[in-house]
């Protein structure tokens, strides 16, 4: 079987953002990729990547940049599989610059776009394991169980 969700970065320095999304992706067993592709660094590289992407199998695009964070919309733009965007906590103006972005796009190409930093790629994980889920009934039956799994442990919870 073909890998189901490809994992892109602009740059090494975005990795401990997105291993996190590398994190989940691994703990509900859904395959995936992982790559750095840069929009302004290797464009061509990421017009390469985003045309071939479904012809390859892969189902689900997680993205993620810092900065003027143009990877997610353009990979987008060149490809008709989902695109979840991640922005990545930029030095100076703390990811506020990456969220606008990659949040912003114009109606008609679309980037699912979720929280500044590790949180976000966390659930950059989680949605494309949604994704994958929805068609796959064993990735959905994990996801659930990882749900409940963090139901009880609130629940479980007690303040000192
Ligand atoms: C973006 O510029 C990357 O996504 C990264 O978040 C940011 C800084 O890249 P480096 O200068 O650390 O390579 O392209």
């Amino acid at each position: 079987m073909s890998t189901l969700v490809g994992v892109i970065m602009g740059s090494t320095s975005d990795w401990e953002t997105m291993k996190r999304a590398c994190d989940v992706l691994d703990e509900l067993n859904v395959s995936y990729e992982k790559k750095v592709v840069s929009a302004h660094r290797t464009p061509d590289l990421m017009f390469e990547y985003a045309e071939s992407a479904a012809g390859r199998g892969l189902k689900v695009i997680i993205a993620g940049a810092g900065g003027a964070a143009h990877l997610p919309g353009m990979v987008a733009a060149k490809t008709v599989l989902p695109v979840i965007g991640v922005p990545v906590k930029s030095q100076a103006l703390n990811g506020l610059d990456s969220l606008l972005s990659i949040v912003q796009m114009p109606g008609g190409i679309p980037v699912a776009t979720v929280a500044i930093g590790t949180a976000g790629a966390t659930n950059a994980g989680l949605l494309a394991a949604q994704i994958v889920g929805a068609f796959d009934p064993d990735v959905q039956a994990r996801v659930a169980a990882r749900r409940d799994r963090i139901t009880a442990e609130v629940l479980a919870g007690e303040l000192p």
